[in-house]
């Protein structure tokens, strides 16, 4: 590290730089992203926020209402009028809260010393760190010909030591929803807690529903889903680090909550304990200026254009891996290997 101060001008030049070097979702050349620019609103209410800490949330008494409101408003479009939960850095954080909490309930309720956790194969890894972390053992279970959980294989997965299910409303790769219904069913007949990941479509398939498109059922009116990730970093237009976790009640929390003595709240059940405030007021800002009608008009959008990009891959002789469900398209190259084709791309 530098000994004597460098001036203002001269750290901006040097940062300017580095910048230079960065893809920008502007110039159209990152292909394989689910987050976007943030909204200008969500920009200017996030550096309006950068000194809040939502980890002391009783000197930050605004802020905290602002991330109570933002978990509202995501509740009133996945069917829950008080959720509880938090806003968190992704749907990384938010998936390892989720099953934390399944798995202390279980251990608490049902004394399950070796918990399995079910997923299925297209799950996102951030599974496989929950895992890890949780001492969990991971059952990864079959897909069927769409690429969505088979609910067979979970069935035939479950048994006494299962803390939790988990069903992916819009998968990383393909953009699939399993048939959360099914497994919701499952989960309430075994009394095992469903996780819904809908880290990336829960910003998408609530809006795409109400506008008519045939898209499944997979929110908190299921009564077997007791969680949901979602992140307003990815299709919410908010900046990162903006993921949500919502549970249905307040007892999922309290299950993974820990004294906080020097607080000036009594206890904490997220994983981080400083933690930024920034999130839920640029979250806020950009929820209320664009309403559900702003985040349905961008959803279609996304929509239009997937159908444009994959109809005219399949018109130039490339085949689609699956018909997209939602703003994802994933195909193969006639002839070249994925990997191949994927450097080739690189290189442009
Ligand atoms: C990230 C996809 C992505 C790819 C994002 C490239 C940015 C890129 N996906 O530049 C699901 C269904 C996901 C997911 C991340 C996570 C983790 C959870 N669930 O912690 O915010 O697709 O990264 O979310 P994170």
């Amino acid at each position: 590290m530098n000994e004597k101060p460098i001036s203002h001008d001269e750290i901006f030049n040097q940062l300017n730089k580095f910048q230079a070097m960065d893809c920008k979702y502007s110039d159209g050349r990152i292909l394989g992203s689910m987050c976007t620019e943030a909204h200008p609103i969500a920009k200017e209410a996030f550096f309006k926020f950068i000194d809040s800490n939502l980890g002391d949330p009783g000197l930050f008494k605004g802020t905290k209402l602002l991330e109570d409101k933002v978990l509202k408003m995501i509740g009133s479009f996945l069917s829950i009028e008080n959720p509880v939960g938090h806003m968190v850095t992704g749907g990384t954080e938010a998936n390892i809260m989720a099953i934390r909490s399944a798995r202390n309930l279980a251990r608490d309720n049902k004394g399950i010393k070796k918990g399995e956790l079910i997923v299925p194969k297209s799950a996102h890894f951030s599974f496989k760190k929950a895992a890890d972390m949780l001492d969990l053992k991971l059952i990864r279970v079959d897909l069927d010909e769409n690429y969505r959980i088979n609910p067979k294989c979970v069935e035939e997965n479950i048994n006494e030591n299962t803390i939790a299910i988990v069903g992916i409303a819009g998968t990383t790769e393909l953009g699939m929803i399993d048939p959360i219904e099914d497994l919701s069913k499952m989960a309430i007949q075994n009394d095992i807690h469903l996780h819904v990941d809908a880290a990336f479509g829960g910003f998408s398939i609530p809006f795409l529903k109400d506008k008519g498109y045939d898209l499944p059922n997979f929110d908190f009116s299921l009564e077997g889903v007791k969680s949901i990730t979602v992140d307003p970093h990815k299709m919410g237009l908010s900046p990162i680090p903006s993921g949500g976790i919502l549970f249905r009640d307040q007892s999922y929390l309290d299950a993974m909550s820990v004294d906080s003595p020097y607080l000036t709240i009594k206890n904490q059940s997220t994983i981080v304990g400083t933690r930024l405030g920034a999130s839920a007021a640029a979250t806020y800002a950009v929820m209320s200026y664009l309403g559900k009608e702003g985040y349905a008009n961008n959803a279609i959008e996304a929509m239009e254009k997937t159908h444009f990009l994959a109809d005219n891959l399949k018109n130039l002789g490339y085949e689609l891996i699956v018909e997209p469900k939602l703003n994802i398209v994933a195909f193969n190259h006639p002839y070249l290997e994925t990997f191949e084709l994927a450097q080739l791309l690189e290189e442009r």
